[in-house]
């Protein structure tokens, strides 16, 4: 283990293309606020690197959606979301963008450098074209009808309206969302990183020395290097990003993926004189928090640029969560279905702890998570305001009752057992809480956080000072009793209070103001500690933490407000007003270009439907008897289908998964009754269903064990 002088902790760039929301903040800043801020707290030398990733289709398409230029979306939005993080209290050291200055010239030194040094190389290839507008296209770009469902504004990449992934080739009637000119194919230069010759460097790297990556974040880092790197440009022909810095590159720009990660560098610079400390000394612990859709830039391409430009350290960890969804369904900007940081905050006015405590109690850490108004209600309510809240408020009335408003004395004469106990849980918890912090286990940190609180209400309803001092007339002695338990409580109190600002950090200032203590307190070495306010001292008149409990009405108003905004998915880009054209080329399919579609903000989320719906679909089970590949269309196979009562021909876009030789014989679960469409000449008949994984590979959907042709699935 190297001992770290320093640290670097970067959160993702996001595209400054919408607000904010909380799946942003649950994905990875909040996790790297929290860490932050607990180093902080533990006086590390550490950085906290954001800003707006201004570059890439992202910011084109919306551009164009909004019917203004790309420069105009990237200054309205950035401006939006450093704000909302500011406002929930996401403690950058920088929030930057890409379009500085500065980040140009650092992208452009970088590429040069590798350049420079033999590490490209420069391929041509043939790309689609838009002839009106003199544009390449990348695939999202590219409209046409959908083969599988008919829809006639389906992506080049992507169906939105059946959700099938889709290649340009298989668009019936393509056009160019610019233009509706029809795209030709024309050739084009990129210059590509054969990420291949990483491959062993980075098996050695991350799979031999970094297995104690978060499952999710190693499982993925395993598949791509198994199934083997190829290369990728790291160029595209568009009029909006870096500039390629070679002559004679007119209209071509750095991959989005190739100048964002320099972002971090760039904007460290911007930071700060001392930034090659945090970027080129192998004492530093540089890490990044990122959303899952972003491991293979941060885990593979990334760390491949770095080592490939030899100046650089690489990151000790890369903490990816997955995706929080919301009331059942994947967060949307397109179709607004989102609690918006902005609004959210208009609503609940100062009550971002509220909000990151839930975001964090719910983290999507190690799989999907679901945010329900309902939810955030209990877990406000019989966690944080019952539990946490409670306890600090019942300590601070109390001692204002029964003990002066001053912090009693411990009289260790008469300390039981339960009061040892419990002032030996202070030094274990922060210890537990430390460890999980380490290991970035946001979610079991804060759960233990609540646990102390919970075992300090424990302590306070055994001991019932308050019938305690009933007795005091008779039996003035007891008065003790009530010191030693008040003293526990309020001990407990600004442990609590160190303990929880990493996470609620505008509860534990609230708290520390009461406390009437000064923000050294909460330095992480007071945790643990069983005298940190001292006898004697009074403290402030009690006040409520949270203010009340979450009403049924302001969850009933926030779940319609939701649904009144939500619109159904947009599914054409054409015929708006455009103003800078960008493109990249289209992409070449397969593992290298997973996370692709994900640059764009259209999501493929699919809306409610009700049983009768699903009713419609005539889903059999079938035996593909034939199979062999349909001319001129890479992507095609053409099937014999056997369902038993009949034989159906179907055309597959399965080409590029499976030889024909190897799926005669398989079962499949075929839509029957879809309308037939003709592909390439050929009538297809149905569908089958497949299975795409995270690496984009197929797998077939059918019975565990052979069954009857015909047989219905439901
Ligand atoms: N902007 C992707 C995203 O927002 C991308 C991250 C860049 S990090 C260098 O999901
Ligand atoms: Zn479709």
């Amino acid at each position: 283990m190297t001992d770290f002088k320093r640290y670097l902790v970067t959160a993702a760039l996001p595209y400054a293309n919408g607000p904010v929301h909380i799946g942003h903040l649950a994905g990875c800043y909040l996790p790297a606020d929290i860490y932050v801020r607990y180093q902080r707290a533990r006086k590390q030398d550490i950085k906290f690197i954001c800003g707006s990733d201004e570059h890439g289709v992202p910011i084109t398409i919306r551009a164009m959606k909004e019917g203004v230029s790309p420069q105009e979306i990237v200054d309205k939005y950035h401006k939006l979301m450093g704000d909302s993080f500011r406002d929930m209290g996401i403690s950058f050291d920088i929030y930057s963008r890409t379009s500085n200055k500065i980040h140009h010239e650092t992208a452009s030194d970088f590429f040069k450098k590798l350049y420079d040094d033999g590490l490209f190389e420069e391929k041509e290839t043939e790309q689609y074209y838009d002839e009106k507008t003199n544009t390449f296209l990348a695939d999202r770009y590219i409209i046409g009808t959908c083969p599988v469902c008919g829809n006639e504004n389906a992506y080049g990449d992507q169906c939105e309206r059946c959700g099938s992934s889709l290649s340009p080739e298989q668009l019936i009637n393509p056009r160019s969302a610019l233009s509706d000119a029809v795209p030709i194919k024309k050739k084009t230069n990129h210059w590509y990183l054969p990420l291949q010759n990483y491959e062993p460097w980075l098996k050695e790297w991350i799979l031999e020395g970094h297995k104690e990556w978060k499952n999710n974040v190693y499982g993925q880092c395993k598949s791509w290097l198994e199934n083997g790197l190829q290369p990728r440009a790291m160029t595209r022909d568009s009029n909006w990003g870096v500039k390629v810095p070679l002559p004679n590159t007119e209209g071509k720009v750095l991959y989005v993926w190739f100048d964002a990660p320099i972002g971090y560098i760039s904007a460290t610079k911007e930071l700060t004189d001392k930034w090659a400390d945090y970027w080129q000394k192998s004492d530093t612990k540089l890490v990044h928090f990122i959303g899952k859709d972003n491991i293979v830039f941060h885990c593979i391409i990334f760390p491949a640029m770095l080592k490939a430009h030899g100046d650089f350290i690489v990151p000790d960890n890369v903490p990816a969560n997955e995706f929080l969804n919301l009331e059942g369904e994947k967060v949307s900007t397109s179709r607004n279905w989102a609690v918006w940081i902005d609004e959210y905050l208009k609503d609940f006015p100062d009550q971002q702890d509220l909000l990151r405590y839930v975001l964090c109690a719910n983290a999507p850490e190690t799989k999907d998570n679901d945010f329900t108004w309902k939810d955030f209600q209990t877990r406000v309510n019989s966690e944080l305001v019952d539990i946490f809240g409670n306890f600090e408020n019942r300590a601070f009335v109390l001692m204002h009752k029964l003990c002066g408003g001053k912090v009693p004395p411990l009289h260790a004469d008469i300390a039981d057992k339960e009061t040892e106990d419990l002032l030996a849980e202070f030094a274990a918890s922060k210890e537990r809480v430390e460890q999980l912090l380490e290991q970035y286990k946001f979610r079991d940190a804060l759960a233990e956080v609540i646990d102390l609180a919970r075992k300090g209400n424990k302590f306070m309803q055994n001991k019932e000072p308050w019938i305690v001092a009933r007795s005091l007339a008779t039996n003035p002695e007891n008065q003790k009793l009530i010191d030693n338990c008040l003293h526990v409580c309020l001990q407990l109190t600004a442990n609590l209070a160190i303990l929880i600002n990493p996470f609620l950090p505008f509860t534990a200032q609230k708290m520390i103001q009461k406390m009437k203590v000064v923000d050294k307190m909460l330095e992480w070495e007071n945790a643990g500690k069983t005298k940190l306010l001292s006898v004697g001292y009074s403290l402030r008149e009690p006040q409520l933490l949270f203010p009340k409990k979450i009403e049924e009405d302001q969850i009933q108003a926030q779940i319609e407000k939701l649904k009144a905004n939500s619109t159904k998915p947009t599914t054409t880009v054409a015929k708006v007003k455009y103003k800078k054209p960008g493109a990249e080329p289209a992409v070449i399919k397969g593992p290298e270009t997973v996370g692709e579609a994900k640059e764009s903000e259209i999501l493929n989320t699919k809306s409610e439907i009700v049983y009768d719906d699903f009713a419609k679909i005539d889903l059999k089970v079938g035996t593909i008897l034939a199979a062999e590949k349909v001319a001129k269309a890479d992507k095609l196979l053409k099937l014999e289908v056997d369902l038993g009562f009949e034989k159906r021909t179907i055309v597959s876009g399965i080409a590029l998964h499976f030889t024909p030789e190897e799926i005669v014989g398989k079962q499949v679960v075929v839509v029957t009754n879809l309308a037939p469409r003709k592909m390439k000449g050929i009538e297809s008949n149905g569908m089958i269903l497949m299975a795409e994984d995270k690496a984009g590979k197929l797998h077939f959907v059918n019975p565990d064990t052979k069954v009857d042709e015909g047989s219905g699935v439901s």
